[in-house]
């Protein structure tokens, strides 16, 4: 069978090859595939950005294929490879484990792909694909120990129990750490999440949890475990998830979430275009920011394109976004709101974001229109 001839694009079969990761970026309308993937993948609605931890139902979703309907009670999480133990564990023993919480803020790299131009033909975000829960759990690097990590071990292969095909491979999701991430101390594998049992969505009934690194690293349904001692080649790796300039650039690999903020878009929303309406007077402007690459250190609000610094409270941990505030008295008539955060490395939102292959990585700074009456 050719799944190939299946992926659809909008240019003709002789104009391009298709091409493994993502079909021929598209100036065209959304597809019906576009949709199709916008609606089983949802984004967290912006007003959620309200709250520190967000709620499963709220929290972003993506999932390549379907969802496996999975039995904790006959589970097995199996660790072999390059071990001096090879280990199987079912769910009672891993929640005899120690377990820690680490609040995380997850974002998918994909996120803000339906704002470039041309559009890589994916999953469409906007600006929305994050959330931030507090996930509990057996440290990897616990049960990395367990099992005896041995010398040469390069990489930690997660494989989850979904399978479908992408970019005419079939295969399993699997995705690959480095041997000194895997061992952090904050890598979770994941049974609870905000305290309760893993939703299906989000990977019942254990997930990774990769704090730093954009979503693809944290493989739900997690059901293996492999120590390897060459670069794994796996589709998900090798194909998907790299900074590539054109379809035939090798591009380097997608790794840990850029610095971004976002707003809660203050007043109240017109149904359809999302316009927001407000009141004149006194209005808190307020979101957040995070950063894979370290701590935030500044958000600037840019009110018709004059930058204010906001004001910043403690992030929950390491990886979890830190909420920013900036009173505002709104004067009547149009405005453009904006926010843009920097992180200890200097790194800092772009103004226009450059534009990238499969549309990954993208943290254009955000930009929000509002009518005060
Ligand atoms: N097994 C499996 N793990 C997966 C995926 C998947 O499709 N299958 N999607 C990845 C991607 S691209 C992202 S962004 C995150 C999303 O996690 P969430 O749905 O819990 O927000 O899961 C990652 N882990
Ligand atoms: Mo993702």
């Amino acid at each position: 069978m050719n799944y190939r001839n299946q992926q659809s694009t909008r240019k003709s079969a002789e104009q391009a090859p298709v091409l493994p990761a993502t079909a021929v970026p598209d100036s065209g309308p959304l597809t019906r595939e576009e949709l199709q993937l916008a609606a089983r993948n949802h984004s967290m609605p912006l007003e959620a950005l309200r709250r520190e931890v967000t709620p499963p139902g709220l929290h972003y979703v993506l999932t390549h294929f379907d969802i496996p309907d999975l039995d904790a009670s006959s589970w097995h999480l199996r660790i072999g490879g390059a071990v001096e133990r090879a280990l199987e564990l079912s769910m009672a023993a891993l929640r005899r484990d120690p377990a820690i919480t680490v609040p995380v803020t997850l974002e998918c790299a994909g996120n803000g792909r339906s704002l470039l131009e041309p559009r890589p033909l994916s999953q469409p975000w906007v600006l929305e694909a994050v959330g931030t829960a507090h996930w509990t759990g057996v440290p990897l690097a616990y049960l990395l120990g367990k099992a005896g990590v041995l010398p040469h071990a390069r990489e930690v292969v997660f494989t989850g129990a979904d399978a479908g095909v992408q970019g005419g491979v079939p295969q399993h999701y699997a995705r690959s750490l480095p041997i000194r991430e895997a061992l952090r101390p904050d890598v979770v594998l994941a049974y609870r999440m905000n305290g309760l049992d893993l939703p299906p969505q989000h990977g019942y009934p254990l997930r990774l949890v990769v704090p730093g690194w954009y979503g693809m690293a944290s493989v739900k349904w997690l059901q293996s475990i492999e120590v390897v001692r060459a670069p794994f080649a796996g589709f998900q790796q090798q194909s998907a998830y790299r900074y590539q300039e054109s379809a035939d650039d090798a591009g380097t690999p997608v790794t840990r979430i850029r610095v971004r903020s976002l707003m809660v878009p203050p007043g109240v929303p017109d149904f359809f275009t999302r316009q927001r309406f407000l009141p004149a007077g006194p209005v808190m402007l307020e979101g957040r920011a995070w950063s894979g690459e370290g701590a935030v250190t500044a958000v600037d609000v840019g009110i018709d394109g004059t930058w204010v610094p906001a004001h910043l409270e403690k992030p929950a941990g390491g990886f979890a976004w830190r909420r920013w505030s900036l009173p505002w008295v709104a004067d009547p008539g149009e405005h453009v709101l904006a926010c843009r955060a920097t992180d200890i490395t200097g790194a800092t939102q772009p103004l226009e974001q450059h534009w990238n292959y499969q549309g990954m990585g993208n943290n254009v700074v955000q930009q929000v229109r509002v009518t005060v009456e």
